[in-house]
């Protein structure tokens, strides 16, 4: 196959858009009714507060300091329904883990701004002695629950959740302490609810993206995270590129300044490294065509996320793989997997299991620099390809409105997510393996691709069908969603 060489994509400048003071304010007065504990946020208290917070405990600036050693910092996700408990949680993870960043992982009735159901999750919690919540419920406890949580530890909190609506939650996360928010309107919708429109999500988004860019205006600066790994399952890289750039674009817009962008393994070793790359590569040239010069951007690698082996030993080794190409790839940052992966909510001696694994592998891979080999080539070649004629397909339909490109992308299926559960999304786009393990498209459904992109996605994949035997089918597709937790990367008939 011929890979011509493409220009960089030429954008219109997307500055102009942010929400203007007296609409965020407007908008702000209802955001806070949502809720009781919306009462307490006070801007001015919160800026203070944010203020007085030690620089080392502040997400972007510990992201920009490794980012120049060019150090790879460990997280996990950790999230357990009550105060005491989710303090003794984080507190056990920086000292038994040394885990670099620290996370709170918000419940799923608070993502779902089931704030009531949330408060019986808690009360039930408390009588009985364990947690019945499957995250923290932040909204619930707010600002000063969040403040006795962030003031108990000594690394940088991120709140990570889910929460196609996030508008609450973003500002008691940042008035009680957080320092980092993840999220945005495509990739905590699409992959996380069934009917939320994309216009709904993408709007409460800018809103969250504003608050961010507000504090940063007063000289606070909260890092913003897009949700990489979207559904966790066969995606091809160069969708959740898209995404993530097209995230990071809106956040740029409203006035963030520190941006992380993520990626969730695939599992073929070269694409992953040339995905990590492009990754780092596109999202800083778009953003700059763009006409956004300021802003710090870092990119997250995270461990495996579909279905893990249930066997421990098993899934220590998906979690050192995992941080080995991660390493190889020279990201700023990794999530963390725990040997409970495949049983659910860890201990938190499982999730300080998985730290220090991902911590050894770490060490042992310092200073031999990232992977750099023909397939690794070829596969920046190929991606960095689609992702461009992809993001000027999406721009092209929104007049260079992101927003407006984004919600008429994904209507025409031009951005499809597959196995995702929102009904905003076609669900037309049907990745597999290739023979050597790298997700291509076996359909493609509207995803605008080059003839002779679509040409090399086949015929890697008419090479994997011959090396077994069978024709190209949705089986194949079946056969690799499981087949890491059964052993193998290839679904390969048995
Ligand atoms: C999309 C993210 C899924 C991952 C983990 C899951 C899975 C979810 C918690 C958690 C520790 C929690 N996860 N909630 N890990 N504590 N409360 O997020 O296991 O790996």
């Amino acid at each position: 196959m011929m890979l011509q060489e493409v220009t960089s994509v030429a954008m219109p400048a997307t500055n102009g858009r942010m929400i203007s003071l007296d609409a965020f304010h407007a908008q702000r007065q209802e955001v806070l009714q949502a809720w009781p504990t919306g009462a307490a946020v006070n801007l001015d208290d919160a800026v203070s507060y944010q203020r007085q917070i030690d620089p080392r405990k502040r997400f972007s600036n510990v992201l920009r300091e490794a980012a120049a050693r060019r150090a790879m910092l460990i997280q996990p996700r950790a999230g357990v329904a009550l105060i005491e408990d989710h303090v003794r949680l984080l507190k056990y993870l920086e000292n038994e883990g040394e885990a670099d960043l620290l996370p709170t992982t918000v419940d799923a009735y608070t993502r779902q701004n089931r704030y009531a159901e949330a408060a019986k999750g808690i009360e039930k919690s408390m009588a009985s002695g364990t947690s019945l919540l499957n995250g923290f419920p932040i909204v619930n406890h707010g600002v000063d629950g969040c403040r006795r949580v962030t003031e108990a530890v000594n690394r940088p909190v991120q709140v990570r959740h889910g929460t196609p609506d996030a508008r609450l939650l973003a500002e008691i996360s940042l008035a009680g302490g957080f320092t980092s928010f993840e999220g945005g309107g495509i990739s905590y919708n699409i992959p996380y609810a069934k009917s939320v429109p994309l216009r709904k999500s993408l709007t409460d988004w800018q809103y969250v993206d504003r608050l961010c860019g507000w504090y940063g205006e007063q000289g606070i600066e909260v890092n913003r995270e897009p949700f990489g790994p979207l559904t966790g399952t066969l995606v091809p890289p160069c969708i959740s590129h898209v995404i993530g750039i097209l995230e990071g674009l809106l956040a740029l817009e409203q006035g963030v300044k520190s941006l992380t962008l993520g990626y969730g393994q695939g599992g073929c070793v070269p694409q992953d490294v040339a995905a990590l790359l492009t990754l780092r590569k596109l999202a800083d040239e778009s953003f700059r065509a763009a006409g956004f010069a300021d802003f710090h951007l870092t990119t997250v690698f995270h461990q495996w996320m579909g279905g893990f082996p249930e066997d421990e030993s098993r899934a220590f080794a998906v979690i050192s793989w995992g941080t080995m190409v991660a390493c190889l790839a020279g990201a700023d940052k990794i999530i963390v997997k725990t040997p409970h992966e495949a049983m659910g909510v860890p201990s938190k001696e499982a999730n300080a299991q998985g730290l220090r694994a991902t911590r050894q592998i770490i060490n042992m891979m310092a200073d031999q620099g990232c992977l750099n080999t023909e397939a690794v080539t070829r596969e920046q070649a190929v991606l960095e390809r689609e992702v461009r004629g992809i993001l000027r397909k999406v721009l092209e339909l929104g007049g260079g409105d992101v927003r407006e490109g984004t919600i008429a992308a994904f209507e025409a299926g031009v951005l499809d997510v597959p196995f995702a559960p929102s009904m905003q999304c076609r669900g037309k786009l049907l990745p597999m393996r290739d023979n050597e393990g790298c997700i291509r498209m076996f359909s493609r459904g509207a995803v605008p691709l080059d003839a002779d992109l679509v040409t090399f996605h086949r015929e890697r994949l008419e090479e994997r069908a011959r090396a077994e035997g069978r024709t190209v089918s949705f089986q194949m597709v079946t056969d690799d969603i499981y087949a890491i937790s059964k052993g193998r990367l290839v679904g390969r008939p048995r």
